[in-house]
């Protein structure tokens, strides 16, 4: 068992990240196992689901004449458009069925407005919106943050990228996230984390 300041991010471990879902990650599903054998070594443990109303901006469909993977401009800035996802309260938002929910201390869901999308655990699209997440752990006495999920070079990169700006001992399993790698975001997103500081293992 890890100290009490270290917790386990678990990000966005949902039916739709995985195959056959609307935003399939490549193996997404393979690391559900080892995120459960995990979770038994840390005295926290936080899942994040994204959560998206029918109507959300970050939809291709909302946007006439654009196709899934192009980008658009956002008031907050570039935004890539995606197919229809982890729409709220729908089977594709739901959880992997055999990620270990009940091991959960938190829930935290986010890009539940329709307006702004929000990678980060910590931030929306904004960089300045925030999740309430960052207060949870503070007020908990975590310091350390260990990372694991989908996608390693969206949701669970800039989560671990804003962790280290607000001053979490930073760690990405990176044997136990998958890449949606859309036109070498993997590279760039290895790369950023690498400069912000997070210990990839
Ligand atoms: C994600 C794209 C859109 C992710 C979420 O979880 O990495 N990617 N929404
Ligand atoms: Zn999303």
């Amino acid at each position: 068992m890890r100290d009490a300041t270290h917790a386990l991010i678990v990000i966005d471990m949902q039916n739709d990240f995985c195959p056959g879902g609307a935003l399939a990650v490549p193996e997404g599903d393979a690391i559900v196992a080892g995120i459960n054998a995990l979770m038994a070594e840390f005295p926290a443990v936080i899942l994040t689901q994204d959560w998206h109303p029918a109507d959300h901006l970050s939809f291709a469909s909302q946007h006439p004449g654009k196709a899934p993977m192009e980008l658009t401009e956002m008031p907050y800035g570039p935004q890539v458009l995606w197919p229809d996802h982890c729409v709220q309260g729908t089977q594709g938002a739901a959880f992997h069925p055999d990620l270990d929910t009940a091991r959960a201390d938190l829930i935290l869901r986010k890009g539940f407005r329709r307006g702004i999308d929000s990678y980060s655990a910590f931030f929306e699209n904004d960089r300045t919106t925030p999740t309430g997440l960052e207060g949870y752990l503070r007020t908990r006495g975590i310091t350390k943050l260990t990372f694991v999920g989908l996608a390693t070079d969206f949701c669970v990169n800039y989560s671990a990228v804003d962790a280290t700006r607000l001053g979490f001992e930073t760690e990405l399993r990176e044997d136990l996230a998958r890449a949606i790698d859309l036109g070498g975001s993997l590279a760039a997103a290895r790369e950023g984390m690498r400069e912000a500081g997070v210990r990839i293992a």
